[in-house]
């Protein structure tokens, strides 16, 4: 429990601890979680004021829910067990060490709003000196990565050495703290059960036996929606008590004795190893759901009395008076201290100087370590054939297998998860050498497993949010999760992770957090019977994400040099590699040895021209090659063809040069034509190059439709080198 500074009224018998009576909490804790249940509540109700007065433009309250986290923040560890509150938790926060005036600070959007420098809402707690870590909207998007910073912590704990301070890469910039016992503490409301992600989360959990504190905070409604509408049978402890290694605890969350000690058996369970545990809290919601909604309009007067007789504020008063441990003196010169000190914060951060309109792209990416710097520029060191012959020329798979291996060797924070990544799950087999080992849907990941042992290699369930929410609570600790999504056309469970949470921590948290995770993810048609489902493009989605690099190698030099950069690198990564080249004879190469790295952001030309530039990257590499030789044997046309490889950030200094120089410029790519990547080239040409060009710009994509089955419609479908041969063709002809 945090001590506080300010205005502490004794108690009526400050020395008589009575601990066997009110489950081990003593009278003092007893008029400390008053003083702190009273600061919460009407901290939300200066903020209402506030916000009536124009002067914060959102609030939502934790009125209601305050018994609950006073007994979590009493019976938890600030700076030790970590912390992954929701909005309802000020009282959570409160009791963990956060100040009234840091909480104000957030809702007027101050510079100094150690939550978000002015970037979150109110009420989205992120405390760094606390643990606690960045929380966003999205409802239940935070329960998985406490799943996996509960894992981080069992991982440092079983490799200390892991967590030593290294330079030159993000572990620079990413200090790892660990106990072994820590507890991660997750909440919620009822309505937020109904996410799939809590159903995934609870999941690993149990099948982990991790020490994840899971606290639903059930007030019976998700805005206007009530609890039976979400929650089969209206009890959500009744449909998660099958769950395996959990400790389950149903309280009424009003009474902050009867939770504390719900809390005391659920932490002591967790703490202990024992596995998770499940704090159903029952809670009311007096305010409605936030200054947005008015509840009258879908509850009656008689319901919101009946919960008004629970509130938890009356029931600690009443209980404090009853034991004689305040009278109404002490609790009125408490009241009277509490409104004090909140008037002094009030006035303060009304004061406090707002964000510098510069800052704003400040922390979009590390400002510590930038990809595409001379740090990441390594050359190849190709390694001699035994017989003196020269090396042989390797595939993309086997070169990303082999960065991966020796980039574990190099770096025991790497852990490598998802769908089907390990060799075989049952360790037996691969103990007795009766199978070989699967590695993977393309094998890019086999023999990791063998090698590096089943703590940093193995199988997520078939869960995508599964995979890279995991990643992202396992990379705020300082773990680097090398992640596999399967296929890019089932990327969308992760969605919600991927839009809103990996790329966004460092921004959102004004630098307080970050989570430099990659996520590989196999991509592209060009398959022959692929089809919808396994052909999907789509990487525009990731490059219109701030905070997301997105590389797309072509060949196998560039994916093992770039994957090393992903790897070292202090930014989220989603790197993208294309099926229909893992095995390609186009592009093979020499390993280039354990430390080659390209930096971010730098175009290959992959043939140098003068009359045409033709600027793509992925798979239309080696197909707009092939239109380009053939452009020359034809016609005597030479074409300057840019591989980007990486597409955020991309090479603009390359393309504007190559552009100055040929006057002519076709953009191609595999994925669709109408918004796609692409399109972003072009308008930049179009703006800045304008005087340059001698031509239109033109594009060649594929059709603004998803890819067939039967090969005779992907044909007409995806761009072929026919394609591009006629476009390069007609271009140069202008
Ligand atoms: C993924 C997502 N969907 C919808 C919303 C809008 N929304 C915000 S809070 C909320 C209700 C949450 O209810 P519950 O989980 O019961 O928590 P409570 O607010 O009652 O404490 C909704 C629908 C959101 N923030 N995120
Ligand atoms: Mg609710």
């Amino acid at each position: 429990m945090a001590t506080k500074t300010d205005s502490r009224p004794a108690a009526l018998a400050e020395t008589s601890e009575d601990t066997g009576k009110y489950e081990g909490l003593s009278r003092d804790q007893l008029v400390e979680a008053y003083r702190i249940m009273y600061t919460s509540r009407r901290l939300d109700d200066r903020e209402i004021l506030l916000k009536r007065q124009q002067k914060i433009f959102f609030q939502i309250s934790g009125a209601g829910h305050e018994a609950v986290g006073i007994a979590a923040g009493f019976t938890l560890k600030p700076t030790y067990d970590w912390f992954y509150p929701y909005y309802r938790d000020r009282a959570l926060c409160l009791t963990l060490g956060a100040t009234p005036y840091e909480m104000l600070l957030e809702a007027v959007g101050a510079a100094d709003d150690p939550n978000s420098g002015g970037r979150q809402m109110p009420s989205h707690w992120g405390y760094p000196k606390l643990n606690v870590v960045t929380q966003s909207s999205p409802t239940g998007s935070q329960i998985q990565q406490a799943v996996g910073c509960a894992e981080a912590g069992r991982y440092f704990n079983a490799h200390p050495e892991a967590a030593a301070k290294m330079s030159g890469d993000y572990r620079q910039f990413k200090d790892v703290m660990f106990h072994g016992d820590e507890v991660t503490y997750v909440s919620l409301g009822d309505g937020t059960t109904s996410e799939g992600e809590f159903w995934e989360g609870m999941n690993t959990a149990a099948n982990r036996k991790l020490p994840v504190l899971f606290v639903i905070q059930d007030n019976e409604y998700a805005i206007s929606v009530p609890v039976e509408v979400q929650t089969a049978g209206g009890n959500i402890s009744r449909l998660v008590a099958g769950f395996p290694n959990f400790h389950f605890e149903e309280v009424e969350g009003t009474d902050l004795i009867a939770t504390y000690a719900a809390f005391t058996r659920a932490v002591a369970y967790c703490r202990a190893g024992n596995g998770p545990a499940f704090v159903h809290a029952h809670v009311i919601r007096p305010y409605s759901h936030s200054l947005s909604d008015d509840e009258r309009l879908y509850r009656p007067e008689s319901e919101r009395q009946l919960e008004a007789a629970r509130d938890p504020l009356t029931r600690l008063q009443m209980f404090l008076i009853r034991e004689g441990i305040l009278d109404e003196a002490g609790i009125n010169q408490l009241e009277k201290h509490v409104e004090e000190a909140l008037q002094d914060a009030v006035d303060q951060a009304l004061d406090a100087p707002f964000p510098a309109p510069e800052s704003v792209t400040q922390f979009v990416y590390s400002p510590d370590l930038d990809p595409t710097s001379q740090v990441f520029e390594s050359p190849a060191v190709p390694a001699e054939a035994a017989d003196g012959k020269p090396p042989v020329a390797r595939t993309m798979a086997d070169l990303i297998n082999a960065t991966l291996k020796d980039e574990m060797g190099r770096d025991e924070r790497i852990v490598v998860f998802g769908e089907d990544v390990a060799d075989c799950s049952r360790e037996q087999y691969l103990a007795e050498k009766s199978i070989k080992g699967k590695g993977g849907v393309f094998k890019l990941t086999a023999g990791l497993q063998a090698k590096y042992g089943s703590d940093r290699v193995f199988n997520s369930p078939l869960a995508e949010a599964n995979i890279v929410g995991r990643a992202v609570g396992m990379a705020t600790r300082g773990l680097k999760p090398v992640v596999e999504i399967q296929f890019f056309d089932y990327i969308w469970p992760a969605m919600m992770q991927l839009r809103d949470e990996l790329p966004l921590i460092r921004w959102r948290s004004n630098n307080g957090f970050s989570c430099p995770a990659v996520v590989r993810v196999a991509i592209g048609g060009y398959l022959t019977g692929g089809s919808i489902y396994h052909s999907q493009c789509g990487e525009s989605i990731f490059t219109h994400t701030p905070g997301m690099r997105v590389v797309f190698p072509s060949n196998a030099l560039d994916a093992a040099g770039l994957l090393r950069t992903a790897i070292r690198c202090d930014d989220p990564v989603m790197f993208l590699e294309h099926k229909r080249l893992y095995r390609e004879t186009f592009g093979r190469a020499p390993y280039a040895g354990p430390d080659y790295m390209i930096p971010f952001g730098k175009a290959k030309i992959v043939q140098p021209g003068e009359r045409l530039t033709v600027i793509t990257y992925g798979a239309t590499v080696p197909r707009a090659l092939q239109a380009a030789q053939r452009l020359e044997r034809a016609h005597g046309v030479k074409v300057e063809l840019i591989d980007l490889r990486c597409l955020n950030p991309f090479d603009w200094e390359t393309i504007a040069a190559s552009v100055s120089k040929t006057n002519r410029v076709l953009v191609a790519h595999e994925d669709m034509l109408s918004w796609g990547y692409g399109a972003e080239i072009v308008a930049r040409i179009a703006s800045e190059l304008f005087d340059q060009l001698d031509a239109p710009v033109r594009r060649v994509a594929a059709k603004d439709t998803f890819v067939a089955y039967q090969p005779a419609l992907e044909d007409v479908i995806l761009p072929q080198a026919d394609d591009l041969f006629r476009a390069m063709h007609e271009l140069s002809e202008y």
